[in-house]
């Protein structure tokens, strides 16, 4: 029996083969550098109201996810305590607005492993078993083993939420398309620290007919998936 859920350009997943056994919810980077006090865009002048405004719809899909037993995966942006995986200029972007990566800033050095500012804030904490990405960089799929791990878990569609739409959720959903998954970007369960680039992102989604998947929001998914 085929199961969509209410998505523009499209009906998603495009084939109707929706289950929680294929679907995975991906959670990314909602990391305190990215939306805590103190943390990396908060010490670059950026305004963590709008990176914490996903948070009650990451929740609530959390939930049903849990609930419904979809694979559950979420990801850390972050390097090497002895930051051999970061790269120079990198390191050196980062540095000209606010705290650098590597350098020490109110939570600890900014974006390394370990330290209190890569955690994953306490809302949205990964349970024992739930699948966590350790990432250096913006994709969640360049040096890691996300891809073997969905292969593995029999994963074709991934929902897509997290922080910031513009970079590590764009670039994920982009590697994850070019891979052949089935992507959905829930509108309302990203952000980005600039209110225009993350419109442009979802914007970008939808064009040529989905040409990265679809887009939606989460009360329509958790309405589809409860169905
Ligand atoms: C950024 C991310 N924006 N998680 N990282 O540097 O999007």
């Amino acid at each position: 029996m085929s199961k969509f859920i209410r998505a523009h350009p499209y009906l998603w997943p495009f084939d109707g083969q929706l289950t929680p056994k294929n679907t995975a919810l991906v959670i990314i980077d909602m990391q305190i550098d990215f939306c805590g006090p103190g943390g990396y865009v908060n010490s670059m002048g950026y305004d963590i109201e709008l990176t914490r405004a996903p948070i009650p719809a990451i929740a609530q899909l959390l939930n049903m996810a849990r609930e419904k037993g979809l694979k559950v995966i979420h990801t850390r942006e972050g390097h090497r305590p002895d930051l051999s995986d970061l790269p120079a200029n990198k390191r050196w972007r980062s540095r000209q607005i606010g705290a650098g990566i590597g350098d020490c800033g109110p939570c600890g050095q900014v974006l390394v492993r370990g330290q209190p500012g890569w955690e994953i804030i306490p809302e949205l904490a990964p349970l024992p078993g739930e699948v966590i990405i350790d990432k250096p960089g913006k994709g969640s799929f360049y040096a890691t083993d996300l891809e073997l791990i969905l292969h593995t878990c029999g994963i074709r569609n991934l929902i897509l939420t997290g922080i910031t739409t513009d970079v590590c959720v764009h670039t994920t959903l982009r590697e994850a398309n070019d891979r052949g998954f089935e992507c959905l970007l829930v509108e309302d369960a990203c952000a980005a620290t600039d209110i225009s680039n993350h419109h442009a992102a979802l914007h970008m989604v939808e064009m040529q007919g989905g040409v990265f998947g679809a887009v939606a929001n989460s009360a329509d998914i958790i309405l589809g998936l409860a169905s």
